[in-house]
């Protein structure tokens, strides 16, 4: 059973703040840091459920607001198999995190408890690792208290990636099975990756070296520790690693920076020489956005959808070859935010299907294929191999030298890849494998299609909830009307397309516009945010 007097004492050291409404949105609760303390307690509480319900298997909890400002922080649960927290537990920690006070908060958890029917006496083992933002240790100690509230065991991976704590989730829960992940600790994840890239580049060319924006987060301990193991096939040049400079995060740099203002961070301008490789890292590390510097100085950004393209194309290349056509289905999953030209490039060459926002979505609808590649446009993305292709490729008899080759790439790029969430360090070294095979720099890669040019806007308004949609986001339903006024300027503009949503992180309602022409895209985006406004 729960102890009602040990839970309250420790409820009471973690009020929850007066006039604030949390909710476990598309990336778990994210909002100022310093708001954060009672829902974090409350984490605890619910991580621990969550593992008892599920008879003991280890949860992942990451404290993180990723590419947000420093001052925010958030905290976001991870399921047995590495995979985001099922839907209706979202609505559960939706409910805790609200309740006012200790005794609204003691009654609501002892309803869950009995409606949810979870054995107390079950074990509860939880994981959890937060990002470099200062908030942080005072979040996870309010966390910690949670877990004592409820008696859970806590393993404590300190300052990581969010994607190395999805692999420890994962790696922890199939210990010893045959679906075995890796070895269970920050080391393993290393050296699982490493070793893969590096039969995967054996006898290669080594290609110049590789400059990363560490968004002066948790990327630049990572990329620091990847940087050794990888050194004799790769060159790493890490930059913005200043993780203790207060107010650095993300600021001007970091892989939103780079998507959003669609330029080069300030801090890499002499950084970077003619047609050398960049790449940057949001503040946890999942997001991963390319780009170089041409001859003329002008600056080519290689984005989620140009990672898809080159990745999707390169496994499409290596099941052929290994004469696997036909016998494994490999799709392409997007989002409406994926440029239209990177699209038509996929579809001219295998399935491609457009989801909501939100990497629960992308990464579920990925599973329906053999093989499935999905990426954000803000470059989160992964590939994910399903229980009948893993065991097709480790099974498989090849007939010829060349068939054996490409099936020995297939099954240690399945190594190198983090399958349980998009990973930059793992896309970094996916990328860095397509390049070296297909003998690409920053410029082949980039003229695999013209991106169509695009403008991504904010828009504050009054109430963000009134914007209701449908198609995968494509099309409003609400405010009545509004649509028929966007069909109507779109239609004015050369290969015009735009559509409006609701941000599921901010209290903000964002304007994607592209069309064939530079100006025109700028034009649409804001002509539409004025409908909106
Ligand atoms: P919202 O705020 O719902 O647009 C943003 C990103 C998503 C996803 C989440 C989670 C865009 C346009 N949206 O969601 O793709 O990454 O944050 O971090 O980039
Ligand atoms: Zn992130």
């Amino acid at each position: 059973t729960i102890d009602v007097e040990e839970v309250r004492r420790l409820s009471d050291l973690h009020p929850k703040p007066a006039l604030i409404r949390f909710q476990y949105g598309t990336a778990g609760f994210r909002t100022l840091g310093n708001t954060l303390d009672s829902v974090l307690f409350r984490v605890g509480i619910i991580a621990g459920l969550r593992s008892k319900k599920l008879d003991g298997k280890t949860i992942g909890v990451m404290v993180t607001a990723s590419h947000n400002p420093e001052p925010d922080n958030g905290v976001k649960l991870v399921d047995p198999r590495g995979e985001m927290l099922e839907s209706s537990w979202e609505t559960h920690a939706t409910t805790f995190s609200n309740a006012a006070t200790t005794e609204d908060f003691l009654f609501v958890l002892d309803a869950f408890v009995k409606t949810a029917k979870i054995d107390l006496s079950k074990p509860a083992r939880v994981v959890y690792a937060r990002d470099t933002r200062p908030s942080g240790p005072a979040l996870v100690s309010a966390f910690e208290d949670g877990l004592k509230a409820i008696g859970a065991e806590g393993r404590d991976a300190g300052v990581t990636t969010t994607p190395i704590l999805h692999y420890l989730v994962r790696s922890i829960n199939t210990k010893g099975t045959k679906d075995a992940y890796g070895e269970d600790s920050e080391q393993g994840y290393f050296a699982k990756l490493s070793e893969a890239f590096k039969k995967l580049v054996a006898g290669r060319a080594t290609p110049p070296p590789l400059v990363i924006d560490c968004a002066n987060g948790v990327g630049a301990p990572a990329a620091a520790k990847l940087s050794g193991l990888v050194k004799e096939n790769l060159l790493l040049v890490l930059e913005n690693t200043s993780t203790t400079t207060p107010g650095a995060l993300n600021n001007s740099c970091g892989a939103d920076y780079v998507k959003t203002a669609q330029k080069l961070p300030p801090s890499l301008a002499s950084k970077l020489n003619a047609g050398q490789r960049g790449c940057s890292l949001d503040g946890d590390a999942d997001r991963l956005m390319y780009f170089y510097i041409d001859e003329g100085g002008k600056f080519h950004m290689l984005d989620g959808d140009k990672i898809a393209a080159l990745v999707a194309a390169f496994i499409v290349e290596l099941v052929k070859t290994a004469g696997l056509e036909g016998q494994l289905n490999i799709g392409v999953v997007q989002t409406a935010y994926a440029n239209g030209a990177s699209t038509k490039y996929l579809a001219e060459r295998l399935p491609v299907k457009c989801v909501p926002t939100g990497v629960k979505h992308l990464h579920h609808a990925a599973e329906h294929y053999d093989i499935g590649v999905y990426f954000e446009a803000n470059g989160h993305g992964t590939v994910l191999f399903s229980p009948t292709s893993q065991d097709k490729l480790t099974t498989y008899e090849p007939s010829t030298p060349a068939q054996s080759t490409a099936l020995t790439h297939l099954i240690n790029l399945m190594q190198l890849i983090n399958q349980t969430v998009g990973d930059a360090l793992s896309d970094m070294l996916l990328v860095e494998v397509v390049l070296a095979h297909k003998s690409y720099s920053g410029v082949e890669w980039d003229s695999l299609y013209a991106d169509l040019p695009n403008r991504l806007v904010k828009v504050v308004v009054a109430d963000r909830t009134i914007f209701k949609t449908q198609d995968a986001e494509r099309q409003l339903v609400s405010p009545p009307g509004l649509q028929k006024k966007i069909d109507e300027i779109v239609q004015r503009y050369d290969g015009g397309r735009s559509f409006v949503r609701p941000s599921g992180t901010e209290d903000v309602v964002r304007v994607y516009a592209e069309s064939i022409f530079r100006p025109q895209a700028d034009e649409l985006a804001f002509r539409i945010a004025g409908l909106v406004y």
